[in-house]
């Protein structure tokens, strides 16, 4: 640590209140923050690296049905469960299928509910027309192509092994955090995924076997995209479409 950096052992002025209190940490545990010490022209190349990385992501609707090594999909999801979360619930379970059968449950199940929506137009006249550009319809074959389903289920509430129930805090919050990081963890190695949300899904919690207390929240088909695969020539919105800064400098 720099020595003109103020250090939380030492400075009394800048907070009053300092945490944890001393009362706190007689009561709970704590440990000191192992926190990398990066310089600025560092942190602006990781920054860089980092942004130019996720710019290269897409959503692809054709995988390869390359078989993914399972150590990458636990990878991926131990990252994604680093996400921050309402009291630390930690309110999320990664389904991972590479069974072929249960694929293809999962195929056939979403496909008949895609169906109702595009065909028979459970999804309204602007809710198609949001979509136009992106070209997506009722088939869903990469459900039992990609190598790879990981399907993220919220914890409603927190059920333990007596059968007594806690609430949970913040559950979309902290489980669309973690769908990010998975995002993020997918593509940063080399992969690609497609956050596909069939609708209703609740037939993933029947077709998986998963208990009462959690509800499907998104599907991701894992794997290599097929060599060649289109993706819509779409345009991200620019940082001051998306970012309003007040730094008090007029
Ligand atoms: N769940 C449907 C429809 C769909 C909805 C949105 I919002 C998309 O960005 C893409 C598709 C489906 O997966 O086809």
């Amino acid at each position: 640590m720099p020595d003109d950096q103020p250090d939380a052992e030492s400075d009394e002025s800048l907070y009053r209140h300092p945490y944890p209190s001393p009362d706190l940490a007689d009561r709970h545990p704590f440990v000191e923050h192992d926190h990398e010490v990066v310089d600025d022209a560092e942190m602006r190349r990781r920054a860089e690296a980092f942004r130019a990385t996720s710019e290269r992501r897409r959503s692809v609707r054709m995988f390869s049905p390359d078989p993914v090594p399972r150590a990458l999909v636990e990878a991926a999801v131990a990252a994604a469960s680093t996400a921050p979360s309402g009291a630390h619930k930690q309110p999320w379970t990664f389904v991972a299928v590479a069974d072929p059968d249960v694929k293809a449950r999962i195929r056939e199940a979403a496909e008949a509910e895609e169906r109702t929506n595009y065909l028979d137009n459970r999804m309204n006249a602007e809710w198609q027309e949001a979509l136009a550009p992106l070209g997506t319809d009722h088939h869903k074959e990469f459900l039992d192509v990609a190598p790879w389903l990981v399907v993220l289920f919220e914890q409603r509430y927190e059920l333990r092994d007596d059968g007594s129930t806690r609430k949970n805090y913040y559950v979309k919050e902290s489980v669309g955090i973690a769908a990010g990081l998975f995002v993020a963890a997918v593509h940063d190695m080399g992969l690609a995924t497609l956050p596909h949300t069939p609708s209703p899904m609740a037939f993933l919690r029947t077709i998986l076997g998963r208990p009462e207390n959690e509800r499907p929240f998104v599907m991701f088909p894992v794997g290599r995209p097929l060599p060649g695969v289109r993706v819509p020539d779409l345009r991200r919105k620019a940082l001051d479409e998306v970012l309003v800064v007040l730094d008090g400098m007029g």
